[in-house]
C-alpha cells in the first residue's frame, strides 16, 4: 500500500493543481482588470472552448512554406495537428521512418529529393458535391506535385509529381464525386522536360491542366488513368470545378496573357510590368467530361509518357474556349448551385460575375468575338458577364454564403472582406481585417451546400497584432461570425509555421478518424506490413552484413532490449507497437541514428541504418508512455569486425535475495487489493453506459493479464530458489499492476466527473 501510495499521491495532486491568473473572481472585475469591453466579452463566450469541448468544424490549412499542412478548431481556432506532407516532420516519423520515406519518395523531381513544398490549396473529397470527409488533397506550387492525405489518420499516402508542369498553383480543385482532382500549372515552360530558349516562348513553352484520376475505393491517385490539356503560355491561375448545372466543366482563370518574357538585369521592364498591359485576362472554359471520353478514345499525344489533349484537338471538340476576365485577375469561384462564376482582377475594384448560361449559349451558339493567338474561341465578355461590382481596391478571392446570392470578397490592397449580394450586385457590408488578406474560408465553403457562420481571414500579415517575435511575423488568421447581417470579428490566431495561402472548413462530425490501427500495419501502404510483430515471437535475424530485428513496444519496454551488431552490418528494426489502448504511442530513438519513429498503437515502423562505428548506442521511446517511460529503454552494441566476447555473465549491480522478494510480494498483494476496490466500484456503477471507460477497462484487463504472467514467472523462479530472478519478475508484476492501477482510477475519476449512476 506504501508504495501505491507513493506513486498516486502526486497524481492525486496533480488534479487539484489550478493556475491563479488574478485575484479578480468576478466578471465585472476581470473586464476591469483587462480591459475588456462587452463586445469582447461577447467573442469570447462565442469562441471559447472549456475543457474537453469539442469544436463544430474542423479547417486543414496549407501551411504554405512549410509544405505541411495544419489541421485547427472552429470556433476555438485550437491547433490540432501538422500534418507532414512534402517536408520531413520528426514527431510524425514522417521522412524519418522507412515506410514513410517512401511515400516522400514518390515527389522525388527528375531522380532528385525534394524535402521542400509550397503548399497552396487543399480540397476536401466530395460526393454529390458536398464534402464527405475521407480524403484531403493539397498541391505544391514549387514543384508541381499533388499530395492524397487519408482522414482516416490525418497521413500523407501519397505523392505525384505532375510530368509535364514546371510549376503549378491551380491545385488542388475536386469534381462534385472527386472523379478527378484538378491542378493548373502556373509559370509556363516546355511541357517536354528539354531547354528551349526564350525567344522561342510564344511557340514553345506551354501551360496546362491536368486531371488526376482518384480511385476513392483505394484513396489513391491513378497516374495511368490521368491527362491533361494542353493550353497557351498564358499564366494559369486558380480552378474551380462546375457543380450541379455547370458540372463537367472547370474554369480556370489566368493572369501575363500578355506572354510577355521580362529581362531587368539587360534593361528590359520587368515581369510585373509586361504582364499587367492588357486591361483584360482569358478565363479559360474546359468541359472535362469531353476531355474524359478523348482521352479514352486516345486523341492524346504523349509527353513524357503522359496522354496530353493538344489545343487543336481540344477546339476541334468543342470543349475549350475563353473569356475576357478583368485585369490582372486571382481567384475564381463558382457559386454553389452552379449557376454563376466570379472572378477578381488583382489591379481593378471590380468583381466580375459571369453567368453559366450565358457564356453557353454563345458557346453552343458559336458567338466569338475572335480567337487568341493559338486559335482558341474567345466568348464576348458582353455574351457571358452577368453583373460587374465594385467591392474594393485589390479583390482577390470569394467564398459564398449559406444565403442565396450572399458572397464575401477578399480585398488584398484595402485590408478587408466586402460582404454583397452577386445576384443584385450590390454592396452589403465591409469590415477591416489585418492586415493585407489573401483567401478566405467559409465553413464548407467550397460544396454545394455552404454552411455561412464562420468566416477566416487568412491574412497575408500581422503586423501589430502579437507580441514580436523578431523580423518574421507569424500569419494572422482571424475568425469571422457572419451568421448576422454585420460581420463581427471574433479571435486572432498567430498561425507561426508558413503562409497558408487557402483552408478548407468541414463540419466536425463529418470525419471519422480511427484511434489505433489494426495490429501490425504499415500506415503508409495501408496495409499489413510483413514486418509485423506480435507479443513472444520477437527475433533478431542475422546474414552476412546484415540485422534484421522484429521487435515489439508495450508500456514499458523495448523487445529486444539489447541488439548486438558488428561494425558495418546493416540493421534493420521493426517495430510493432502492441498497445490497443487510445494515445499510447511508443517512439523509437538512438544516440547517433537520425531517426525517430512515431509507433501508434497496432502501428509497425522501421528504422533502417548501417552501424558503421564500434560503440555503445543507448535506444529509447521518445513518447512519455507511462510512469516507467523512462525505462523504456535499450542497448545496441556495435562491436569491431572479429570481437570475441569473453565467458562471463552479466554484471549487474544488484543482489536479490528471498526477503526482497517476500517484500516485493508483499507490496504487489496490496497493490492488488487497490486494484481490486477501484474495479469495485467501477462495475458497481453503468459503466458500459461510457465507452471511454469501456476502453479504459479493457486496456486495464490486458495490463492486468500480464501482470499475471510476470507473477506466474516470478513464483517459478522462487520456487527454483532462484530470488534474483523471482524478485525482477516480481517487480514486472508490480510494473504492470501499477498500469492497471493507473488505468482504473482514470475510469474511476471520468465516471465520478460524468455523473455515472450506481447500478448494485
Ligand atoms: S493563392 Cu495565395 S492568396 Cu496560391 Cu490561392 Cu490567392
Ligand atoms: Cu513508450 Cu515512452
Amino acid at each position: 500500500m506504501n508504495e501505491m501510495k507513493k506513486y498516486f499521491v502526486p497524481l492525486a495532486l496533480s488534479f487539484a493543481v489550478t493556475t491563479a491568473v488574478s485575484a479578480a473572481s468576478t466578471l465585472d472585475e476581470v473586464m476591469k482588470e483587462r480591459g475588456l469591453t462587452q463586445k469582447d466579452l461577447l467573442a469570447a463566450a462565442k469562441t471559447y472552448t472549456p475543457t474537453g469541448g469539442r469544436d463544430e468544424y474542423i479547417v486543414f490549412a496549407s501551411g504554405g512554406q512549410s509544405g505541411q499542412v495544419i489541421v485547427y478548431g472552429i470556433p476555438s481556432m485550437r491547433i490540432l495537428k501538422y500534418i507532414g506532407v512534402f517536408t520531413p516532420e520528426p514527431w510524425q516519423g514522417y521522412g524519418f521512418d522507412e515506410e514513410s520515406k517512401r511515400v516522400l519518395a514518390q515527389g522525388r523531381i527528375q531522380g532528385k529529393d525534394i524535402t521542400f513544398g509550397d503548399t497552396h490549396h487543399p480540397a476536401i473529397s466530395e460526393t454529390a458535391g458536398e464534402y464527405n470527409g475521407r480524403y484531403l488533397f493539397i498541391n505544391d506550387k514549387a514543384n508541381p506535385r499533388l499530395a492524397v492525405i487519408d482522414l482516416h489518420d490525418f497521413e500523407t499516402k501519397q505523392i505525384v509529381v505532375n510530368p509535364i508542369m514546371k510549376s503549378e498553383h491551380g491545385g488542388a480543385f475536386v469534381t462534385p464525386n472527386t472523379e478527378y482532382v484538378m491542378e493548373a500549372s502556373q509559370y509556363a515552360a516546355p511541357l517536354e522536360n528539354n531547354f528551349e530558349p526564350l525567344s522561342n516562348f510564344n511557340d514553345k513553352y506551354r501551360g496546362a491542366v491536368t486531371y488526376w484520376k482518384f480511385d476513392d475505393k483505394v484513396g489513391r491517385l491513378k497516374p495511368e488513368e490521368s491527362f491533361s490539356v494542353e493550353l497557351p503560355p498564358y499564366s494559369q491561375d486558380l480552378s474551380d470545378a462546375g457543380k450541379l448545372v455547370s458540372e463537367g466543366w472547370s474554369f480556370h482563370n489566368s493572369f501575363c496573357s500578355e506572354r510577355y518574357v521580362g529581362g531587368i538585369e539587360s534593361g528590359r521592364p520587368p515581369f510585373e510590368a509586361g504582364c499587367s498591359q492588357k486591361d483584360t485576362d482569358f478565363l479559360h472554359v474546359i468541359n472535362w467530361k469531353k476531355g474524359e471520353e478523348l482521352f479514352k478514345a486516345g486523341k492524346t499525344t504523349k509527353i513524357n509518357g503522359h496522354d496530353v489533349i493538344s489545343i487543336k484537338t481540344a477546339v476541334e471538340a468543342g470543349m475549350l474556349f475563353l473569356i475576357p476576365e478583368p485585369k490582372s485577375p486571382h481567384g475564381v469561384d463558382v457559386s454553389p448551385d452552379g449557376t454563376h462564376i466570379i472572378v477578381s482582377g488583382k489591379l481593378d475594384s471590380h468583381t466580375w460575375v459571369y453567368s453559366f448560361e450565358k457564356m453557353m449559349a454563345a458557346h453552343k451558339a458559336k458567338k466569338y468575338e475572335s480567337t487568341d493567338p493559338y486559335g482558341i474561341p474567345i466568348v464576348a465578355l458582353k455574351d457571358a458577364l452577368h453583373k460587374q461590382v465594385n467591392v474594393g481596391l485589390g479583390p482577390l478571392h470569394t467564398q459564398y454564403d449559406a444565403k442565396k446570392c450572399v458572397v464575401f470578397t477578399s480585398i488584398y490592397v484595402d485590408s478587408m472582406v466586402t460582404k454583397w449580394d452577386y445576384c443584385e450586385g450590390k454592396v452589403l457590408d465591409q469590415m477591416p481585417v489585418h492586415y493585407n488578406i489573401g483567401h478566405l474560408m467559409a465553413m464548407e465553403g467550397d460544396s454545394v451546400s455552404p454552411d455561412g457562420k464562420y468566416l477566416v481571414a487568412l491574412n497575408k500579415l500581422a503586423i501589430d497584432r502579437f507580441n514580436p517575435v523578431g523580423p518574421l511575423h507569424p500569419q494572422n488568421h482571424q475568425l469571422i461570425d457572419i451568421s448576422g447581417d454585420k460581420m463581427q470579428l471574433l479571435y486572432d490566431m498567430p498561425l507561426p509555421l508558413g503562409e497558408p495561402h487557402y483552408a478548407v472548413g468541414i463540419k466536425a462530425d463529418k470525419l471519422k478518424p480511427g484511434i489505433r490501427y489494426e495490429s501490425g500495419w504499415d500506415s503508409r501502404a495501408d496495409q499489413r506490413s510483413e514486418f509485423r510483430t506480435r507479443a513472444g515471437r520477437e527475433k533478431i535475424e542475422r546474414s552476412p552484413g546484415k540485422v534484421n530485428v522484429f521487435g515489439t513496444l508495450i508500456r514499458s519496454h523495448i523487445t529486444p532490449e539489447i541488439i548486438e551488431v558488428t561494425e558495418g552490418d546493416e540493421v534493420t528494426i521493426h517495430l510493432t507497437n502492441l498497445e490497443r489502448a487510445q494515445d499510447e504511442t511508443h517512439g523509437f530513438a538512438m544516440y547517433g541514428g537520425n531517426f525517430n519513429l512515431s509507433v501508434e498503437p497496432g502501428k509497425t515502423s522501421t528504422a533502417k541504418f548501417i552501424a558503421e562505428k564500434p560503440g555503445v548506442y543507448p535506444y529509447y521511446c521518445t513518447e512519455f508512455c507511462s510512469a516507467l517511460h523512462l525505462e523504456m529503454q535499450g542497448y545496441l552494441l556495435v562491436q569491431p569486425k572479429g570481437y570475441v566476447a569473453a565467458a562471463k555473465g552479466m554484471d549487474e549491480g544488484q543482489k536479490y535475495t528471498k526477503a526482497d522478494y517476500d517484500k516485493q510480494v508483499k507490496t504487489n498483494l496490496d497493490t492488488q487489493a487497490v486494484i481490486d476496490s477501484v474495479v469495485g466500484f467501477i462495475t458497481s456503477h453503468n459503466y458500459s453506459d461510457f465507452p471511454t471507460v469501456v476502453a479504459l477497462v479493457e486496456d486495464a484487463t490486458e495490463q492486468l493479464g500480464f501482470a499475471g504472467e510476470s507473477k506466474k514467472k516470478a513464483e517459478e523462479y522462487a520456487t527454483q530458489g532462484d530470488f534474483q530472478n523471482a524478485t525482477l519478475w516480481a517487480g514486472q508484476w508490480w510494473q504492470y499492476q501499477v498500469k492497471t492501477a493507473d488505468l482504473g482510477l482514470r475510469a474511476k475519476t471520468f465516471l465520478e466527473e460524468n455523473g455515472a449512476k450506481k447500478v448494485k
